[in-house]
């Protein structure tokens, strides 16, 4: 066994965010799929727009065709912003050495092992080898599903039932899982429910609640943030039209909430 493994859970990149989150912003993370991609070359052009707007952290990941390679790419283009950069894995060859954290992330509802606990083991040791910061990420895929929900063998909870996306939020928090993803699918004819998203938040208000999936609209992902999103998730947009993407990073860029100082605020908390 390699001795020289250096397990990294919820440090700095979890500090970033929680701390952001205790101020009352909602942060805004800009998901980039390398397999989705239509040039490479232009992703320095269409960060920087996103930066200068105010987006939090960058994502990258996919549930089909992402390499590892692929991975590191997009993570060393991406790294020059100082941001954040944040493996978003489908699989294992969705890590790379060179993001700052991890997504670690079960995907609660599937039906299939592998994707609950499977490609986690798979891909622990290497997370660990790599030294990155592991999130503790409870995946549930609502809904839509999207390939997400396809491939990871997801029985997506109807959109209308929210006390069964409380039930699997609150079995992740009491699991130990401090970041809770609701996920409609990439590219969803619709978003998470807000009353999905309120009951979450008012059961595990301590959680950083993460909401994706067929967020293309300013409003809607103001909505999401108010009625309790800490973290909105936009990724098609971002190729469909870079200039409604900026919109959605500055409205939310723009939301206060009050602070919120829970007893366990220390960094590692
Ligand atoms: C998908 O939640 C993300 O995993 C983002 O979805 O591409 O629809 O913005 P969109």
């Amino acid at each position: 066994m390699n001795a020289r493994l250096k397990v990294r859970r919820e440090e700095k990149v979890s500090k970033y965010i929680k701390d952001r989150v205790r101020e009352g912003r909602t942060l805004h993370f800009t998901l980039i799929d390398p397999a989705k991609l239509s040039n490479i070359n232009s992703i320095e052009r269409v960060a920087e727009k996103l930066v200068e707007a105010g987006t939090d952290c960058f994502m990258i990941g996919g549930s089909l065709g992402v390499s590892e390679r692929d991975v590191d790419e997009v993570a060393l283009r991406l790294k020059k912003f100082g941001l954040p950069v944040i493996a978003f894995p489908g699989n294992i060859s969705g890590l790379s050495r060179y993001v700052d954290a991890v997504l670690f992330m079960s995907l609660l509802n599937s039906e299939d092992p592998y994707y609950i606990i499977g490609a986690q083991v798979a891909g622990a040791i290497v997370v660990a080898k790599y030294g990155i910061e592991a999130l503790p990420t409870g995946y549930i895929v609502v809904g839509y599903g999207g390939t997400a929900g396809y491939v990871g063998r997801a029985r997506p909870i109807p959109y209308e039932k929210h006390e069964i996306v409380v039930a699997y939020a609150l079995a992740a928090y009491m699991l130990g899982m401090n970041y809770i993803y609701l996920e409609a699918g990439s590219g969803a004819p619709q978003p998470i429910p807000q009353e999905s998203v309120k009951l979450v938040k008012s059961v595990i208000p301590d959680a950083i609640l993460i909401v994706g999936g067929g967020i293309r609209d300013p409003n809607v992902a103001v909505r999401l943030s108010q009625v309790g999103a800490d973290v909105v998730v936009t990724g098609n947009i971002v190729e469909d039209s870079l200039e409604k993407a900026v919109e959605i990073v500055r409205a939310i860029r723009s939301i206060r909430k009050p602070p919120s100082f829970p007893a366990n605020s220390s960094p590692n908390a």
